[in-house]
């Protein structure tokens, strides 16, 4: 008789591991959960838990069925060159796009309320009271209008700015002005007043946004210039040309929650630049509970026939 094929491993790069292996092993006491690299059985795993797995872990797992990556971005994954040829499904959920378009809305506000001005007033003791310009005045556009861009398009609406979206393929909402591939670029970011990066790390997307690109944004909008904030993946920009465009004044300001390389290096200028806002790539996190269910319910609908879902595309990388 054959083995049963339906345990699961876990391979996660730090990021306590081991509470990760408690959540899930008490959603399925019926079945063994492994956590890397203490896998007694690969060939009776049929199901890769992971976050950052180091290159050729999975590949040692002769019988996997679907690979479920703890996270939105799949990048890491993708680098992978002995990735088993398995579905690859990645994280939609309320729980990490809702904290992602708070994180959005928080940024925008911020610079669109002249935080950054009125904290350096503070630091010099200055009473001085700034133009405030409308929402309906300024335009936010969404570099990367997928699943989370859609959702923070909404609740920008809802606080009344101007929306714009800018993805691969054209999108059809109501209220967002959808550009698409690279011949809507420059008329999308010639209107953008906040640009807001969703964007995946992927070939394509690589070093994306540099010097020559933010300057494309609206110079003379009614905030003065523009802003930027990346909550994506760092790897789409050059922090290089956005440091030396904040301080040509290009930039009016920057918020960046991702880096090329994280943690951020201590000796980073972006730590105490007066015109950035820097977070510990923590716009939207993982909720373990939440996405350990998540994961559960998707192997049970699996298993009784119903097709992986929402599964990342390698032929994109995202
Ligand atoms: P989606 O796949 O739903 O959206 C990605 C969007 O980017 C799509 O609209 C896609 O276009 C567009 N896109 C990709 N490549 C290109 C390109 N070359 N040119 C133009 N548009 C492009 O992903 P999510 O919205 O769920 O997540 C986005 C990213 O956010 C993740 O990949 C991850 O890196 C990051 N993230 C960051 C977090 C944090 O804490 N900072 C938390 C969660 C996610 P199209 O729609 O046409 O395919
Ligand atoms: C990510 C995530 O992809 O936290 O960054 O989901």
């Amino acid at each position: 008789m054959g083995v049963e094929v339906r345990d699961i491993a876990l391979i996660i790069d730090g990021w306590e591991a081991d509470r990760w292996a408690t959540q899930i092993s008490a959603l399925v006491p019926d079945r063994s959960v492994y956590l890397w690299p203490e896998i007694d059985h690969p060939s009776e795993i049929a199901y890769g838990v992971v976050w950052k797995p180091q290159p050729g872990a999975l590949a040692k797992l002769p019988n996997l069925k679907a690979v479920f990556n703890l996270g939105a971005g799949v990048d890491f994954l993708f680098k992978d060159p002995d990735l088993p040829d398995v579905p690859i499904v990645r994280v939609v959920d309320d729980s990490l796009t809702t904290p992602m378009s708070e994180y959005i809305a928080c940024q925008v506000l911020l610079h669109h309320r002249q935080h950054l001005t009125y904290a350096a007033q503070q630091r010099a003791g200055q009473w001085r009271e700034r133009r405030q310009p409308f929402a309906r005045d300024v335009t936010v556009g969404i570099l990367g209008f997928g699943t989370l861009g859609h959702d923070a398009a909404d609740k920008l609406l809802a606080l009344g700015f101007n929306v714009r979206g800018w993805s691969r393929s054209k999108k059809h909402h109501d209220q967002v002005e959808s550009f698409a591939g690279k011949e809507g670029l420059e008329d999308f970011l010639a209107g953008t007043d906040i640009l807001v990066s969703l964007l995946p790390a992927t070939p394509e997307t690589r070093h994306m946004i540099d010097r020559q690109f933010l300057n494309k944004l609206r110079p003379d909008g009614p905030l003065g210039g523009p802003s930027f904030i990346n909550a994506g993946r760092g790897d789409s920009q050059v922090e290089s040309d956005i440091l030396d465009a904040l301080d040509a004044g290009e930039l009016r300001g920057a918020s960046l929650d991702v880096f090329e390389t994280e943690p951020l290096d201590p000796a980073s200028p972006f730590w105490h630049h007066e015109r950035v806002i820097i977070t510990p790539h923590a716009a939207a996190a993982t909720d373990r509970k939440a996405i350990s269910a998540y994961v559960y319910d998707r192997i049970i609908a699996f298993e009784a026939g119903k097709p992986l879902a929402p599964l990342a595309d390698p032929a994109k990388g995202y």
